[in-house]
């Protein structure tokens, strides 16, 4: 069987994830299309990554991402870092003939984002973006039922984005508060997710009229090292500096084929820990996922007699997509883990078959384009439409 060798940059939170998915990918979905193998991993010194190359099982720890690029033994760059250095290591990596897997959002801007594009087609090299909650079954069942016609015309999307690990002033300033990094807010981190499902399960995006807004203004400095997701110490007592990002988006959205719809994403609501939620309601029925119930779907078909209309609840499991590499009982559970471990499955089965997967930097690069789209309306107070842009527009438009 094919081996492919990771190399693999950034020992964080995602560095674990896709560490654990390539692992475990081939327990999974076997026969696997190819075995991933954990060649090199690349931190900023030399003590995090071999810490990252013993804890996460890579054979190889190194301190400058350029020496994964420039290893001829390595087919794949898996970039895991924040969001100002995926840009730079994508773009290398591709034209170094590299297959690239890069974490959301694919840059800061879609002007960054689109760059990655280019490079990735241009090097002609297979590329995925790790918007891993679309692949988890449930909602790869809900686009299955829209896809059937079995509610009928989509009317409109309410999407949300709810947690509440920030909601803490004395929370640290982490990379994900500070723009030059992060490049927004719950945007960009968490807001992506909910317009990738939005165009994932309803098409494309043609207008949004936003409001973002910030309301924790200052932060205790925290200048590097991992984001604690506010498991960390609280810094009362420690200097402050501004956040310069969003708390919290809410917008309105029109779609290409006229359903209308609603997105809204904040990291500081109370109660609220890893709330995802979709409800789309079609001429014919309607359905809601919540990510906090991920192995469940609630459906209403409008034909059910009417006396017994109302949300039914599948639990997904063998019969659904992606089932028949996971558990042999509906509702005995999937995790993080498991979208990962999908993504990985996707990634692996598109470079062996020569054809690149969904979603990617095509996606990434969409994505971001109504991500600016909000933060551009959040500005003027009017609807702005969403047009893909080549880059010579973009440039001129940031000369204007
Ligand atoms: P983290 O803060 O936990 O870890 C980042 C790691 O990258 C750290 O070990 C850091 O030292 C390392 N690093 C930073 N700059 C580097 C460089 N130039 N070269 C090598 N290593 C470098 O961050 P986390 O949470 O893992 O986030 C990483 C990316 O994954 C971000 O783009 C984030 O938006 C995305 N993410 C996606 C999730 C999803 O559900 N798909 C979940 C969490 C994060
Ligand atoms: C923090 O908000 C975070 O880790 C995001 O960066 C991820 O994209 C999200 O899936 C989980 O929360």
């Amino acid at each position: 069987m094919h081996r492919l060798n990771v190399g693999m940059i950034g020992g964080g939170f995602m560095g674990k994830a896709h560490a654990l998915a390539y692992a475990a990918m081939p327990m999974f979905f076997w026969p696997a299309p190819a075995i991933p193998i954990r060649h090199t991993i690349a931190d900023v010194s030399d003590e995090l990554a071999d810490d990252a190359a013993n804890r996460l099982g890579f054979a190889k720890g190194v301190s400058d991402w350029r020496r994964v690029i420039d290893d001829p033994e390595i087919h794949i760059v898996d970039i895991v870092t924040p969001n100002n250095s995926h840009a730079e290591i994508a773009i290398a990596a591709a034209q170094a003939g590299k297959h690239v897997i890069c974490e959301k959002p694919l840059g800061r801007t879609a002007a960054e984002a689109l760059m990655m594009l280019e490079a990735v087609e241009a090097a002609g090299v297979t590329h995925m973006v790790a918007f891993n909650y679309r692949h988890t079954p449930a909602v790869v069942l809900a686009r299955k039922i829209i896809e059937e016609g079995r509610i009928g015309t989509i009317r409109n999307f309410r999407g949300t984005y709810l947690q509440d690990w920030s909601a803490d002033p004395d929370g640290p300033l982490s990379w994900r508060f500070q723009k030059k990094i992060a490049g927004s807010g719950a945007l960009g981190d968490i807001a992506t997710h909910v317009i990738d499902m939005a165009r994932y399960l309803v098409g494309e995006i043609a207008a949004v009229s936003a409001v973002a807004r910030t309301y924790i203004t200052e932060r205790p400095i925290q200048n590097s090292g991992t984001d604690k997701l506010g498991a960390g110490p609280k810094l009362s007592g420690v200097p402050k500096a501004a956040v310069d990002v969003d708390d919290e988006i809410m917008t309105l959205i029109r779609f290409q084929d006229g359903a209308v719809g609603s997105l809204e994403a904040t990291r500081n609501a109370f109660g609220r820990n890893n709330y995802l939620t979709f409800e789309i309601h079609g001429s014919a029925g309607s359905i809601f996922f919540n990510y906090e119930r991920r192995d469940e779907l609630q459906v209403m078909f409008a034909d059910d007699p009417a006396d017994r209309r109302g949300f039914r609840t599948i639990y997904t499991g063998p019969a659904h997509p992606h089932g028949d590499g996971l558990w042999p009982i509906p509702a005995l559970g999937i995790g993080y883990g498991e979208t990962k471990i999908i993504e990985c499955h996707l990634f692996m089965t598109a470079i062996a078959e020569g054809r690149q997967p969904s979603p990617n930097f095509r996606d990434g690069y969409l994505n971001e384009v109504v991500a600016d789209a909000i933060l551009a309306s959040s500005e003027t107070g009017i609807w702005t439409d969403i047009r893909a842009q080549s880059r010579n527009e973009i440039a001129a438009e940031h000369k204007r």
